[in-house]
């Protein structure tokens, strides 16, 4: 590994500096600190280190000229920095003998992080891998997000049922590798009202907030791939102005009665726990805007300082929106340009449609996010006025191509018509971007066919694709480390930067010797997680079963209840079947439910409850065990994926954008059981037929199950297994005493209509999952085909996907330090 070049290691100095830190910042001394104040003072004296780095590359005069990308997101789901970290660096050899010289494990240190578990899943996780390519390719990035004081509700199991807790991130004594920057604060408004002047006869509007919120910077170092660059990652924390300095500020309109009841400290208080879920609160809305806002001004500073002007913005920044989370962006910088720098609109329009892009996460109809007008209207009253003007400008493009048309008007605008009038934050993002995509290719398909047709006749080429990727480095080098190993000394170790030569393994495939070895890291991976799974929930594990994961949120439309069912299915058989045979199996689930969302919470507990009597039925025992593990986390993650063998990628086909999931397990040697679904087709392009188990209905067979009206009745009566499967959760099989408390699934599965086509995929489903099994008997052929998914990986690298963002639609030029 290449040392940092710039500040290479001194073991003595580096010593020294923990213990100063272990003194000086956190107040204990060598003889009587705790482990976690040994973890404290390493990654406090680490990322020392990095913040040089940070600032030099923040002041580096190649950077500050060049094209700079600037990711604005809601959620920023990283994981722990430190051994991450210590890898980027080419440190972790050197700090793990340093640190044991001072008489600590450095494994045990690690394990003291806590997450900051800073998003919901997907989008979250995506822009934390995305951050860590940009920062490997040295392209010149500003990750912007919010500094949340409580991230993802913790989960845990009371009685089977989910119980949520809050997770205070930083703990007590601080997150040890951020720093606050109070010189880049800024104030930021809401509410008030819009004052109207006549300057030369000219009207001018201006925004007169009626309450401001500090937004207060703290940085985190992304640090690149074995190079010097380290970018921010920049999240904004809400603090309430102290009072005085408010009164002379804005005299006077304080306390304006909207807000009375609004903390400016609260905006930032929590994560909204709703993944593809949007409910409307006002302090989400407070949220975005703040975002957004404080965000934009930094931009601005940073390109001012640099010497530039207003009408250069495009060329020097680009502006990616995270879903539309950060749409309300677009009107800010309208705002600021008109109002403060007293454009023309035109001018105005002009930079501000060149320095935007968005991308679409989803299709779920329930996640696209419409704002109330009126909402908007009372909390950013100036910039309700900019929206209809955009759309008062773009509804003359429309009419313009489609002369007469009204019901292109009413599909195309911005404002959604109705008993109460909403913003389409998608629409106007569409409107306001240079570039669109989606986030893989049959996602992109169904964005230009389905969610926008005439955006893409409107505005040819603005809608693209750009499949998702996952960082190599933690979910390869890091988090599954005998693999690596195995894969470096076959290779070398330049896949970890260019993850294509993992093809070079293929040649191996066949190779016996391999095969084993390969095998045998995989069987300490199960190891590893069987011992995390018997010291945190005291189940027994046989790490030669077959260990089946299948680990993401909990939503119907992902249907963890199918997978339920065929758990059911092979529990009926096992019990009833005495001919019935198959290869020991533990199915391994983790997800978190909305906390509001009540059908997937009684889809935890029923999975709970399943577990919980097959775990303890001697008569399944050897063959069939289930593990719900609580509080999935990117920690957890890195422990389930390396061992698992099979991955569950189950959506309805059309629902998942595209699952990231599935390619760490793939890249890991799972073989993937699931859906022609998000990347999932893509996967199948990559491994072919023989390596993966595409099973269910395609998006024609959905859309023609669906026209030819669907009956789960029909399925229920016509199948035997299923329906013995399904009957299994009215009684009282699984709550003792207590029959029907299954019910909710089943309800919904039969009498609700079964919104997600779960029992029209159950045969197919079971019939994949019986020649998996067949499959599983054959260790050799198996291991043929879990060396050919890792090899076969390459393209879902997060380098791949960001190069491709790059050439396609941000333009920028590396920077190398
Ligand atoms: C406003 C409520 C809300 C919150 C979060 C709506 C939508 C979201 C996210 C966009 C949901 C999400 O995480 N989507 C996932 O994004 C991943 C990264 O692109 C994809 O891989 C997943 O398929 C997609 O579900």
């Amino acid at each position: 590994m290449k040392p940092t070049q710039k500040y290479p290691f001194d073991k003595e100095l580096f010593k020294g500096n923990v213990k100063r830190h272990l003194n000086a910042t956190y107040a204990t001394t060598v003889e009587h600190a705790s482990t976690h104040a040994w973890y404290l003072a390493m990654a406090r004296a680490l990322a020392e280190l990095t913040m040089l780095n940070l600032l030099e590359t923040e002041q580096d005069e190649r950077i500050v000229k060049a094209k700079s990308l600037n990711y604005l997101s809601l959620e920023f789901l990283i994981g722990r920095l430190t051994g991450n970290n210590l890898i980027s660096l080419g440190l972790f050899d050197s700090v793990a003998d340093a640190m044991s010289e001072l008489g600590q494990n450095v494994t045990d240190l690690l394990e003291e992080e806590r997450d900051p578990s800073l998003g919901n899943g997907g989008l979250g996780r995506l822009a934390a891998c995305y951050m860590d390519s940009c920062a490997a390719l040295e392209y010149p990035t500003v990750g912007y997000g919010l500094h949340y004081e409580y991230g993802l509700f913790k989960q845990s199991f009371d009685h089977c049922h989910q119980k949520e807790s809050p997770d205070a991130w930083q703990g007590i004594e601080g997150y040890p590798w951020e720093v606050p920057r109070p010189e880049l604060k800024q104030d930021i408004g809401f509410y008030g009202h819009v004052e109207v002047t006549h300057v030369d006869g000219k009207e001018k509007r201006h925004w007169v907030p009626g309450m401001i919120v500090q937004a207060m910077p703290w940085d985190l170092p992304i640090v690149g791939f074995e190079n010097d660059t380290v970018y921010p990652l920049r999240l904004w924390e809400a603090r309430a102005i102290a009072p005085f300095s408010l009164e002379s500020f804005n005299n006077g309109n304080y306390f304006e009665a909207q807000h009375a009841l609004i903390d400016a400290d609260n905006i930032t208080k929590v994560l909204y726990p709703n993944d593809n879920h949007e409910k409307g609160k006002t302090l989400r809305l407070m949220q975005q805007y703040f975002h957004s806002a404080a965000s934009v001004r930094d931009i601005l500073r940073r390109h001012l300082n640099a010497g530039f002007s207003l009408e250069e913005l495009p060329e020097h920044e680009t502006i990616q929106l995270n879903d539309t989370h950060p749409t309300i962006a677009i009107p800010e910088l309208m705002r600021i340009f008109i109002d403060e720098k007293e454009m023309s609109w035109e001018k105005a329009w002009g930079i501000c449609s060149k320095t935007f892009a968005y991308t679409n996460h989803t299709l779920l109809p329930e996640a696209l996010e419409t704002w109330d007008e009126g909402l908007i209207q009372r909390l950013l009253p100036r910039h309700m006025e900019i929206i209809y003007e955009i759309n008062r400008r773009f509804l003359l493009e429309v009419s313009a191509k489609w002369p007469g048309d009204v019901s292109k008007q009413q599909t195309l605008s911005v404002i959604q018509e109705g008993f109460h009038r909403m913003v389409r934050m998608a629409n106007l993002c569409v409107v306001g971007s240079y570039a669109v995509n989606g986030v893989a290719a049959m996602h992109s398909q169904l964005v230009k066919q389905h969610l926008f047709p005439e955006f893409n006749e409107l505005y040819p080429g603005r809608l693209q694709n750009v499949t998702n990727g996952i960082t190599p480095r933690r979910w390869l080098k890091f988090c599954n480390p005998g693999l690596s190993d195995l894969i470096t000394e076959k290779i070398g170790d330049k896949w970890t930067s260019h993850l294509d030569q993992l093809q070079a393994i293929a040649k191996y495939a066949d190779d016996k010797t391999f095969q084993q070895r390969f095998m045998a890291v995989k069987k300490e991976n199960k190891e590893r997680l069987a011992a995390w799974v018997k010291d945190h929930m005291d189940i027994d594990l046989n790490t030669d079963a077959i260990f089946d994961v299948q680990i993401k949120r909990l939503h119907e439309y992902k249907r963890q209840h199918l997978n339920m069912l065929h758990i059911l299915s092979l529990y009926h058989r096992l019990t009833t079947d005495p001919d019935f045979d198959m290869q020991p199996r533990v199915v391994f689930f983790a997800a978190k439910a909305a906390p509001g969302y009540h059908l997937a919470k009684e889809i935890i507990y029923a999975i709970n409850k399943i577990a919980e009597k097959i775990n303890a039925d001697p008569r399944v025992n050897d063959k069939l065990k289930v593990v719900f593990i609580p509080d999935y986390r990117v920690s957890i993650a890195e422990i389930i994926i390396p061992a698992a063998d099979v991955s569950e990628q189950i959506s309805t086909a059309g629902k998942e954008a595209s699952g990231t999931g599935n390619m760490k397990l793939a890249l890991n040697g799972a073989l993937t059981i699931g859906t022609m679904d998000g990347a999932n087709v893509e996967i199948r392009e990559e491994v072919g037929d023989d390596n993966i188990y595409i099973f269910g209905l395609d998006i024609d067979g959905v859309n023609e199950l669906r026209a030819s009206g669907y009956n789960p009745y029909d399925f229920y009566q016509a199948d035997p297994l299923l329906k013995a499967s399904l009957d299994l959760l009215v009684g009282e099989e699984f709550t003792p005493g207590e029959p029907g408390k299954l019910r909710t699934t089943y309800d919904s599965l039969l009498n609700g209509g079964d919104p997600y086509l779960v029992l029209a995929d159950f045969a197919s489903y079971v019939e994949a999952q019986t020649q998996l099994d067949l499959d599983y008997g054959d260790q050799s052929g198996w291991a043929k085909k879990a060396i050919l998914n890792t090899a076969l990986m390459g393209k879902f690298s997060s380098d791949r996907s960001i190069q491709d963002y790059v050439k396609q639609i941000w333009k920028l030029t590396p920077v190398k330090r």
